[in-house]
């Protein structure tokens, strides 16, 4: 079957971001992309992990989605682009749960096991594509990232993990997504401060991070993606970061990857970035000065 190639962090030392007040020069230009608030919430009453949002259905074009984490866990948006009149109901029922036994088996150790648990996946796995969502984002922080955005079914998804293997998705947290036909006319974000390529064999780029908030553009120009191309993540890193364990972190394929509990979220404090897209894309993410919820 296809490569496994694991997602990939970007790790910038962001020292002084935070530090200098800016002006939010917000243009209300009709250009600007739309913007779609989505909250993640713990319900710890019942242990669910959600998305608030305030719409179900967007105009296509490119829009901003902002996640904001009002939880304490590490949470990201993933989307999930359906083939056909395909929903969440689909996803939930015939490829979520390969992730899941997947996962289930490295808690067990069965490495082999669970990669060979996605041969289950179903045929039409293959005609549902991965478009970006939002980075790993802390407690309390706030991502932004933009997105063109096709008409036709999404789902966002998180797949951050219970210390047990359990996926967020599993605890609630996915949500649809429906593009309309209509478009929004909005212009891509321009000038962007940093530019990133993607490709098979790493990241290129260009541009020197700096004091203030910063727009990023992502190129994806991956060949061989496999089942999860590569991504960029942002995290701030302080003295007690290890740039190595956030790495093995992102790994998805490990018992410890990915796992965020409410005492140790994450091994360093994310504040956004981009999920893959197909070849040819960009996405853009911006990194702004913000005081944390909590
Ligand atoms: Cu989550």
């Amino acid at each position: 079957m296809k490569n496994f190639t694991q997602a990939i962090v970007l790790v910038l030392m962001f020292g002084g971001l935070y530090a200098c007040t800016s002006e939010p020069a917000q243009d209300e230009a009709l250009s600007e992309p739309n913007l779609v608030e989505v909250k993640a919430i713990y319900d710890a009453e019942n242990d669910r992990h959600l998305f608030a949002t305030e719409t179900d259905t967007i105009p296509a074009g490119w829009t901003t989605f902002r996640l904001l984490n009002a939880s304490p866990y590490v949470h990201f948006i993933f989307f999930d682009y359906l083939p056909g009149d395909r929903t969440s109901v689909d996803l939930m029922s015939d490829v979520s749960p390969v992730f899941q036994e997947s996962s289930y088996l490295l808690m067990e150790g069965k490495q082999e096991e669970a990669m060979a648990a996605f041969s289950k996946l179903p045929g039409w796995f293959s005609d549902l594509v991965f478009r970006g969502g939002t980075g790993y984002t802390s407690p309390g922080r706030a991502a932004e990232t933009t997105l063109f955005m096709a008409p036709g079914n999404y789902v966002m998804e998180c797949y951050i993990k219970m210390p047990d293997g359990t996926y967020h998705w599993k605890k609630g947290m996915y949500k649809d997504l429906h593009v309309s036909a209509d478009t929004t006319q909005a212009n891509a974000p321009a000038s962007p401060d940093i530019e990133i390529t993607v490709t098979d064999d790493g990241l290129q780029v260009e541009g020197e991070p700096r004091t203030g908030d910063q727009l990023v553009a992502v190129h994806f120009e991956q060949e061989n993606p496999g089942l999860l191309g590569k991504d960029v993540h942002l995290a701030r890193l302080d003295e007690s970061t290890d740039a190595m364990e956030v790495a093995e972190w992102l790994d998805f394929m490990t018992p410890e990857g990915l796992v965020s509990t409410a005492e140790n979220p994450g091994p360093a404090t994310f504040i956004g970035g981009t999920h893959e897209m197909p070849k040819g894309n960009t996405a853009y993410f911006t990194v702004r000065e913000v005081t944390p919820l909590f």
